[in-house]
């Protein structure tokens, strides 16, 4: 029963949000004059949307403690039974804003521009709402979880929330790659490197929300803030790094090399 911040979680907190922030400055300064600059803007946003809920939690100010205490007349006289857990919510925020605009990265990444719009318009535009909303659903029933006390509660929304992680899954392996693979063979290569890396990252949040405090606490709370903090930096600003960087050397090839693959 965790019920309070300890000064190694408060700790790693703060390498959280010093390492946001520096994130955000180097994704501004290695995406400096690139051409598709809204890569560089969504990769910048993730990291300063981080960099702020690490604050708040460094702070001490994005966790509560849900609890739940009950009490039973039995034969020996009254008896209470206290359940009690510190749950990191603002991580539930951050991740809701996050988690699409990295899907949205990738998405710019495997979905060639539109000209005209039309039909094929409307059918991107339903890709697009389905994955980010699935994305967002996943995040939402995430925090459910960790909000309940009863361990069927926790253990039902665990199973929808990787339900919705799963739909996401098929879209960007599916539709998405099928469209990059259209782009020819570099906007391929970058797309399945990008999907490798974040599909591989993606799976760890869900084994650690189970072995953690939100799950059957098999890790402490000061081991789980530790890797979160670790994973989160690779997942936001590893990751933006590799798209900017990726994209800026993808502009600068010839374009010819891009067209004669395809
Ligand atoms: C939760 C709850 C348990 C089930 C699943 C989850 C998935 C979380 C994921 C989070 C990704 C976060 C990232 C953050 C920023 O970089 C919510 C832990 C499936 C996939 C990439």
């Amino acid at each position: 029963m965790d019920t309070f911040m300890t000064s190694t979680q408060e700790t790693w907190l703060w390498i959280g949000t010093a390492g946001m922030a520096l994130g955000a400055l180097a994704i501004q300064v290695v995406g400096h004059g690139m051409k598709e600059s809204h890569h560089r803007v969504t990769s910048f946003f993730v990291c300063a949307i981080a960099a702020c809920l690490y604050l708040l939690m460094a702070q001490g100010q994005g966790d509560i403690v849900v609890s739940k205490a009950s009490l039973a007349l039995t034969p020996l006289g009254v008896g209470a039974d206290v359940s009690a857990e510190l749950v990191y919510y603002a991580r539930y925020i951050d991740w809701v804003f996050t988690t699409p605009l990295l899907l949205i990265g990738l998405l710019t990444v495997g979905l060639k521009p539109l000209t005209g719009g039309g039909e094929s318009g409307r059918e991107r535009i339903g890709l697009v709402a389905g994955i980010v909303g699935a994305d967002v659903l996943m995040i939402l029933t995430g925090l459910f979880g960790a909000l309940s006390l009863d361990s069927t509660h926790k253990y039902v929304w665990f199973i929808v929330s990787c339900g919705f992680f799963l739909a996401v899954l098929a879209l960007i392996w599916g539709p998405v790659r099928a469209a990059a693979a259209e782009q020819g063979a570099q906007t391929a290569a970058l797309y399945n490197k990008l999907l490798g890396i974040l599909t591989v990252l993606w799976f760890i949040y869900p084994v650690l929300w189970i072995l953690g405090t939100e799950g059957t606490s098999t890790i402490s709370l000061n081991t789980e803030v530790a890797v979160f903090t670790v994973i989160d930096l690779t997942a936001k600003v590893g990751f933006g790094l590799l798209l900017v960087t990726g994209i800026k050397k993808m502009s600068g090839a010839p374009a010819a090399a891009e067209k004669s693959a395809a």
